[in-house]
Formats: C-alpha cells, sequence, structure tokens
C-alpha cells in the first residue's frame, strides 16, 4: 500500500540491554550470535525528518545539525537504500535527524537514530510497514535499533537471514516499578568502535562459546523476572550479564576494556549501596558510563549518592519508554 510522497518525521528513543548483544554472524545483513533483550527508555530520543526530493543530486544528510560524511553517512546511505528499492523510487533523501540525549552522553544515539529514520524514510517513500518490517530494516543499519522500534522490554530474536531477525516487545514495562539512572563519566566518542569490537571478540577470544552459553541462560532468566516482575532476579542476573560481556573485550587478542577508573570505583559504589540494602544494579555498554536499575523507593538516594561523587549534572534518571512514533 502506498500514500502521497511527503516530509515526515520520527521519534525513536534509546534502549539499554539487559542481556547484551556483542557479536555478528553476518556482518552485512547484521544477524547477531545471539538474541538480546532490552529495556527502551524514556527521556533519550531520536527525532529523524526524511523527505525524499526529485530536485536533490545526492542524499542530503545532517545530525544535529551537521553535515555527516564518510562511515557514518555510507550506513544512512544504506538504509535508505533499502527504504527506495522497497518504495521502487531512486530519488534521493534530506535527511535531518535531532539527538535528545544529553550531550554525547555515550547513550548510544544509533540506536534511536536508526530507528527514527528507518520509521521516518519508509512512510516518507509512500511504504506502510508493519513494525516487525521496520525492525528488520532498522536492524540493517545497527544491530541495536532494531530494538528501539519497541517500547518497553524488547527481544531481538537473533534468527538466520533477513526474514528471521527482528525484535518483538515482551512486556510493555507498565508494570513492574524500574527506573534507570545514567552516570556519565566520560562525553567523548569510544575509541573502539562496538562493530569493530564484537568482531574481535567473536574471532579471538577464547570466551566466545562460553558467551553463547550465558546468553542462553540469562535470556530464560530475565524473560521470567519480567513475567514475574521479580525485579532482584532481573537487576542481578542484568548485571553479571554486562560484566560477563565485558570479559570478552579484556579476553580478545588484542585485549582491551571500555572500564576506567571510575567505572570501577562506580560499580563498587553499586555493591555498597546494595549491601546497606539500596536494591540496586549495574550495566555497561561499550563505553565507561554506567546505567544503574533501581525502583522508585530508592530512586532519590541513589540520586543523591551518585550526584556527590561525579556531579548532579552527570546524573540522568529516566524510566521505561515508548515505541517509535510519529510526530
Ligand atoms: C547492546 N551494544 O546490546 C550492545 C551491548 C553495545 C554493548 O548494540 O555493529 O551500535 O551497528 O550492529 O548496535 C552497540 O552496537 O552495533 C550495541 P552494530 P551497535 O546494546
Amino acid at each position: 500500500m502506498t500514500t502521497d510522497k511527503q516530509e515526515i518525521t520520527a521519534r525513536a528513543h534509546t534502549n539499554i540491554a539487559l542481556v547484551k548483544y556483542w557479536g555478528k554472524k553476518d556482518d552485512n545483513l547484521i544477524i547477531p550470535q545471539t538474541d538480546s533483550i532490552s529495556l527502551t527508555l524514556a527521556d533519550f530520543y531520536t527525532d529523524t525528518t526524511v523527505a525524499f526530493d526529485d530536485q536533490l543530486s545526492a542524499d542530503s544528510l545532517k545530525i544535529d545539525n551537521k553535515p555527516i560524511f564518510d562511515k557514518e553517512a555510507l550506513k544512512v546511505q544504506k538504509v535508505l537504500d533499502l527504504v527506495r528499492n522497497l518504495a521502487k523510487i531512486n530519488t534521493y533523501a534530506k535527511v535531518s535527524s535531532t539527538n535528545h540525549v544529553p550531550m554525547a552522553a555515550g547513550l548510544a544515539s544509533s540506536a534511536s537514530g536508526f530507528a527514527a529514520l528507518t520509521a521516518a524514510a519508509s512512510r516518507a517513500a509512500g511504504l506502510d510497514l508493519s513494525d516487525t518490517d521496520l525492525s528488520r530494516l532498522a536492524r540493517q543499519g545497527s544491530g541495536s535499533a532494531s530494538r528501539s522500534i519497541f517500547g518497553g522490554f524488547v527481544q531481538w530474536h537473533s534468527g538466520n537471514d533477513n526474514e528471521t531477525s527482528f525484535a518483538t516487545q515482551i512486556d510493555s514495562a507498565q508494570n513492574l516499578d524500574i527506573k534507570v539512572v545514567a552516570l556519565i563519566i566520560k562525553k567523548s566518542r569510544k575509541k573502539h568502535s562496538s562493530t569493530q569490537a564484537m568482531r574481535e571478540s567473536v574471532e579471538t577470544s577464547p570466551y566466545y562459546p562460553v558467551w553463547c552459553q550465558v546468553v542462553a541462560k540469562d535470556l530464560k532468566t530475565i524473560t521470567q523476572a519480567i513475567r514475574t516482575h521479580d525485579f532482584d532476579l532481573l537487576g542481578s542476573t542484568s548485571e553479571l550479564n554486562a560484566m560477563r560481556m565485558h570479559a570478552l573485550t579484556l579476553s580478545s587478542d588484542p585485549a582491551f576494556t571500555y572500564f576506567n577508573g571510575q567505572t570501577i570505583e562506580l560499580l563498587e559504589k553499586v555493591k555498597e549501596l546494595r549491601a546497606d540494602n539500596v536494591n540496586c544494579y549495574a550495566t555497561v555498554d561499550a563505553g565507561p558510563n554506567i546505567k544503574v536499575l533501581c525502583q522508585s523507593k530508592d530512586l532519590n538516594q541513589i540520586i543523591t549518592v551518585f550526584s556527590q561523587l561525579i556531579g548532579p549534572e552527570n546524573v540522568i534518571a529516566t524510566e521505561p519508554g515508548s515505541g517509535i512514533r510519529y510526530l
């Protein structure tokens, strides 16, 4: 089905993985080695506007009002080409994307960015795709973007090909009291791209096969925790899964870590709080920043403790967010 070609703006939120995606079995289609589970976040999102225009002689691509080039532009063009192919058009597009993610907070803007791009571009091209189709398309821009099409708790099913690799919502997260506190340690861009780092883990970490077994078990445990609203089971499983993912970079050749000294100090603080009966758990993605999982009753204390350590401007609390929407 087609609708009139027009300018479309879509909003997608970032997500944090509770069971991490770390490794591909197909680099071009972005088919992951394992399933992953994430939580979509309310306060970190990207708005992307797309219009296909016969007058353009090339794609015009801007993020936060600045033109993008090289690798970043190629990934955006890959998604636009997939959309053009489906819509059977060969018109260039004007793409303008604004990140509402606290300045370079290291909070995966590629997930929200590619999810918003896919939704806006497909509708601007006159396509009327299902969320499953959007998830398949967003995945080919950036793996974690497949999950940002949906709100709440989301599972990306690894599958084996384009058709079978997409995300679905497990639960809206409306009935589980869960908050996420982002601790911003470092704002500069990461040196090791996650794409490259996960490839090295698959190829060189002797622990990689064991990681796949860990994930298989954690997927079951987290799914159960979501279904039974068991915050402690969800938090403790997520924290251990994150540490085991980071063990893959430490066991790669060459070995490295995304952690810095402050990451380790703050992870210790999370454990100390837990020992004091403040129920909180940590997760870390491909950078030094930490996200603390907690519940409403402990939120203010957690914000206060970490604000004293790293400054209130570096402590950002949020909650579960919704799936893609059109503005
Ligand atoms: C995740 N991360 O599950 C994992 C955990 C980072 C740590 O997905 O190569 O930008 O574009 O598919 O999605 C970050 O990697 O990588 C990521 P590509 P992506 O959220």
